[in-house]
């Protein structure tokens, strides 16, 4: 039974494995609490029936042994759940260190997602919060007298290439939202004024669903984008358009600010 979306990263599938595993353990270990809980109320209603004295009730001292036994094992297994998980989360960081990672910065605002590309110069450019202004194109609040955020690329869907290391720098701009993109198994809350950072590798191209994992007003139910992952080659082109898109609106804003 798959009862998962599709996986399109590089660890999902030992994610997701991971995921079933804990499931499995966590289940087993629920069934064998009811089953230890109805076996104890059994043991003192008979013992209660049989009219049997107090000391009769009293533990005896292999029950204790075994219970302390099944208490340390319970603890190492949850030990190693953490333990494995989060070698896991920290694999994902050395997948490939080869691979150039492709940088960009995701900014949850109500209600929308907005991911930004540093541009050719590789450098985000300032943003100031007085500027922000999505009515006027700038979302982000991106600061033209910073010369760096002149080629800094805006966009409301997630253009990736396949098969390259991605960096994600997490920011919200008014309230906690959760990046989530079950697709890639990716879930991180962007915090105001916090930069959060999140790895990960895209393989296998297509759409996938970018969701808002909290609560974060009346419109959280649309909060939504979406991640494409394309092959390198097509990802270098949206770029190159983006960009030369970008260099025309300056050099128009440019010639109209001199006339
Ligand atoms: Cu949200």
């Amino acid at each position: 039974m798959n009862f998962l979306p599709p996986n399109g990263a590089l660890n999902g599938t030992a994610l997701d494995h991971l995921l079933r595993l804990n499931l499995a353990i966590v289940f087993w270990l629920f069934v064998a609490a009811q089953i230890l809980l109805v076996l104890a109320l059994l043991r003192r209603a008979s013992a209660r029936s049989s009219q049997a004295s107090a000391t009769a009730a009293k533990p005896s001292r292999t029950l204790l042994v075994i219970d302390y036994t099944a208490l340390l094992a319970i603890t190492a297994l949850y030990i190693w759940m953490l333990v494995s998980s989060h070698r896991l989360w920290a694999a994902s960081r050395e997948q490939n260190p080869t691979a150039q990672p492709v940088e960009v910065e995701v900014t949850g605002v109500q209600f929308q997602w907005y991911f930004r590309y540093p541009g050719a110069d590789g450098v985000y450019g300032a943003t100031r919060p007085n500027l922000v202004s999505a009515p006027t194109g700038n979302p982000l609040g991106l600061d033209p007298s910073d010369p760096a955020s002149h080629d800094d690329i805006v966009s409301a869907i997630l253009i990736l290439p396949a098969n390259r290391p991605v960096d994600l720098r997490l920011r919200a701009q008014d309230v906690i939202h959760g990046f989530f993109v079950p697709g890639m198994r990716l879930k991180q809350d962007a915090i105001p004024g916090m930069t959060g950072m999140l790895q990960f590798t895209p393989t296998t191209p297509g759409d996938y669903p970018v969701l808002c994992s909290q609560v974060c007003g009346l419109g959280h139910y649309r909060m939504q984008a979406r991640l494409r992952v394309v092959s390198p080659a097509q990802f270098e082109t949206w770029l190159a358009s983006r960009e030369t898109a970008i260099l025309k609106t300056n050099a128009a804003a440019a010639l109209g600010g001199s006339q």
